[in-house]
């Protein structure tokens, strides 16, 4: 991480914990793990936030330099931050096409699960958080099925766990696959790491530093290394 990225993963980690979407306390996740942290992006609820959410991906996709095509948002979560983040590159001088998928297939009007451009070439996908990479898993096959090539991944948090296949823990995260074992690029605003720093600075308030203990537990327990 350069110094530029490491601020703006503070800056956004700090933009997430006013924003009531990354709280404490305790959570089970998807893959059933007791969290002691859990960001919730469905709750950058008001034009504001989104807006500001959709500058830190930009910013983020930017400075990496991926190369795509388009942009591709899964159902649902994933939706609204392809929209915002085409609407900030194209701002930024990088329009691009971009589409979403529906959950429920459509028996009629114009069918199909995909909606917006077509899906081709490089494919930025455009999720929120990666944990065990169910989610990435569906995404991928959905684009390739397509004909397209799901080419990189935008995420805001990297929650550096260990993966799980067939419901079992693996000793790599799901970033980690789908960067070394897919060879995509992956993209993040901010990662676990970034969150103990933020927890672990002088400025943060006590009740922060608090979490920082049970935040790095929970590392120990089923996180990975870079
Ligand atoms: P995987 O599909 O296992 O990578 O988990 C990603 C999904 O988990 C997200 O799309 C969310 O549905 C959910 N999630 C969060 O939104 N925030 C978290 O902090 C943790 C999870 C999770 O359940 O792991």
């Amino acid at each position: 991480q350069s110094g530029a990225d490491a601020q703006l993963a503070q800056d956004f980690v700090e933009f997430a914990v006013d924003a009531g979407v990354l709280r404490f306390g305790q959570f089970t996740t998807k893959a059933g793990r007791i969290s002691p942290y859990f960001f919730n992006a469905g709750l950058f609820d008001d034009g504001a936030k989104m807006a500001r959410l959709s500058e830190f991906y930009a910013k983020a996709i930017l400075a990496s330099g991926v190369a795509f095509d388009m942009v591709f948002g899964p159902a649902y979560k994933g939706i609204p931050l392809a929209a915002t983040v085409a609407v900030e590159l194209a701002r930024q001088g990088k329009n691009v096409p971009f589409a979403y998928n529906r959950k429920e297939a459509k028996d009629h009007g114009e069918g199909g699960s995909l909606v917006g451009a077509p899906l081709q070439g490089r494919v930025l996908i455009i999720d929120d958080v990666m944990s065990a990479g169910t989610a990435a898993r569906e995404s991928i096959a959905l684009i390739k099925g397509a004909g397209a090539i799901p080419y990189g991944m935008a995420i805001a948090l990297d929650r550096q766990e260990k993966a799980t296949e067939n419901g079992k823990d693996v000793s790599h995260s799901a970033v980690q696959y789908v960067r070394d074992q897919l060879g995509m690029q992956v993209c993040t605003i901010a990662k676990l790491e970034d969150l103990l720093a933020f927890l672990a600075q002088g400025t943060a308030a006590d009740s922060m530093r608090a979490h920082h203990s049970q935040v790095l537990a929970y590392r120990e327990r089923y996180g990975v290394g870079n």
